[in-house]
């Protein structure tokens, strides 16, 4: 059974769409089991998106993350980590497919509505970083 880390990202919070996407994902049977509402500082963001840094847009993908609140949540499924990313959908809403999560909601390669743990490595590490080590 796979542990995964779903966020939903500042701007999709502001736009009044965290139900939908909490629905989406409670339609495809993935089981909540923690979640949360909480903005960011920058130097857990910096930690959170850490193997992104040094790259050119480090930077704004921090101011970005900091800018509002995010709903962080532990979901559990069989498959869950390969299957989450699927529904979620490609990294930029222009590519992704229709009835992904980022192709309903999302608006720029930056604003791309969720964050999904691309592995069961980088779940654990992220779930301890938004739910503590416990
Ligand atoms: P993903 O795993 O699909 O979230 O995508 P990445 O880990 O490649 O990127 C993490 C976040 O950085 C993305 F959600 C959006 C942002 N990003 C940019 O803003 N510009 C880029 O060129 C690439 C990614």
């Amino acid at each position: 059974m796979d542990r995964t880390f779903l966020m939903i990202k500042p701007e999709a919070v502001a736009a009044g769409h965290q139900g939908r996407i909490i629905d989406m994902l409670l339609a495809n049977r993935f089981r909540i089991r923690r979640m949360k509402q909480f903005r960011f500082d920058a130097g857990t963001a910096g930690e959170f998106y850490g193997v992104h840094r040094g790259k050119p847009f480090f930077e704004a993908l921090v101011a970005y993350i900091t800018s509002g609140e995010v709903v962080g949540m532990e979901l559990e499924k069989e498959e869950g980590v390969a299957l989450l990313r699927e529904l979620v959908g490609a990294t930029d809403p222009a590519s992704a497919r229709p009835g992904t999560i980022r192709y309903m909601y999302g608006t720029s390669l930056q604003a791309n509505a969720v964050h999904a743990s691309d592995s069961r490595s980088s779940a654990e590490k992220e779930l301890a970083i938004v739910f503590g080590r416990e």
